[in-house]
């Protein structure tokens, strides 16, 4: 079990990070990492704040540390290769991708980069064996298919050069054949009055941000038209954004708001503790309409100094119902669009099964 000081430690580390204070970021890691010598995640973090900072040495040492203590850890032995290859260090990156194929010999990432830096130095025959791995993975590797190429070009293979390219020419024929899928989906923001609802919205949907409050009557809804690529096909995924306003309460009058709802998107304002506290009338309310939907969980108001709860309290109810929860700023626009994307692939994964 790792120390929960430790993690809320790592946790300030990550937002100092987000909001470009890389410096006290650090300061936090180191804190962290002090209370649990052993926090592979602090150290991985620590070096990629090291990394912006452009102390990649120290970086390179950092994430070398997390992959002592789990050596399994994909994202820190990728971090390391980052690192190395700042330093210009392409046989020691080329040993971080030959760890992760250990790893995982199925992440054709690794394949891919490892022929990249093989044909980087000029190892071509090596590199195109690497990118035939790649390709044998994901057949529709567009990727793979074009450093292929460039490396058959390399050695004088033009025929065989060719041919990759029309390889590539035929995938992106077929996706285009393949008919964009549409789907349209409903959602609902609910939570107490003014918690920041609406104004999630329009940073979302215009990019504005208005310090007055108006409060919301009844219900407003916006269109936000999203397109989403996936390897085999593309989205359209209309999302009908239901704002509904938080004055009456939880009771009655709300119910037929919620009807058909996809997914709820729960808000509460790290300010004022009752709105937290709130929650699950409102999520009460709304699965009395609708089924077991998806919910997110949103802390908004984050960018305030006067917190009113940490991340244990949301992060409690959230995992009561197996959501994600994330902390936003409509001022700001801190996680407001990650907080629309995660809510559209919870749709799109409701739509696949
Ligand atoms: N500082 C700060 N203020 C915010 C933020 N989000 C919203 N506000 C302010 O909080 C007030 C209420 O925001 P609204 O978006 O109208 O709240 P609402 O949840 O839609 O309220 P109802 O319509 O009554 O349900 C406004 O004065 C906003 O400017 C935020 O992230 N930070
Ligand atoms: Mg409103």
């Amino acid at each position: 079990m790792k120390d929960e000081n430790a993690i809320a430690f790592l946790n300030r580390g990550r937002f100092k990070a987000a909001s470009k204070k890389y410096e006290e970021a650090i300061k936090y890691y180191d804190k962290a990492i002090k209370l649990n010598p052993e926090y592979a995640e602090a150290y991985n973090e620590k070096g990629n704040t090291l990394l912006i900072l452009g102390k990649v040495d120290e970086a390179i040492t950092s994430f070398t540390k997390a992959t002592e203590i789990n050596e399994k850890y994909i994202t820190a032995w990728k971090g390391k290769e980052a690192a190395l290859l700042m330093q210009n260090k392409q046989e020691e990156a080329i040993g971080c991708c030959d760890t992760i194929i250990r790893i995982d010999p199925r992440n054709e990432e690794a394949w891919i980069t490892k022929g990249f830096l093989l044909s980087d130095i000029h190892r071509f025959d090596e590199a195109l064996k690497c990118f035939d791995r790649a390709i044998k993975i994901n057949p529709n590797s567009i990727d793979a298919l074009r450093k292929k190429g460039d490396a058959l070009l390399a050695l004088g293979r033009f025929d065989e050069e060719k041919k990759c390219n029309q390889s590539i020419e035929e995938i992106k024929k077929e996706d285009k054949m393949k008919k964009t899928k549409r789907i349209m989906k409903k959602i609902c923001l609910v939570g107490d009055p003014a918690v920041g609802k609406t104004s999630l919205i329009r940073r979302y949907v215009y990019d504005t941000f208005e310090d007055k409050y108006l409060y919301t009557i009844g219900a407003k809804i916006t269109k936000k038209i999203m397109n989403i690529k996936y390897p085999t096909h593309d989205v359209n995924l209309t999302l009908m954004i239901w704002d509904i306003e938080g004055q009456k309460g939880t009771g009655k009058v709300h119910s037929t708001y919620y009807k058909g709802a996809d997914a709820a998107i729960i808000v509460c304002d790290i300010t004022m503790k009752e709105t937290l506290e709130n929650i699950q009338n409102w999520i009460n309310a709304v699965f009395k309409v609708t089924a077991e939907i998806p919910l997110i969980f949103l802390a908004n108001k984050t960018e305030l100094p006067n917190k009113a709860f940490d991340e244990k309290e949301i992060k409690n109810i959230a995992s009561e119902f197996n959501a994600r929860y994330l902390f936003t700023s409509a001022k700001t626009g801190k996680n407001v669009e990650n907080a629309f994307i995660t809510v559209s692939k919870l749709l799109l994964e409701q739509t696949r099964n």
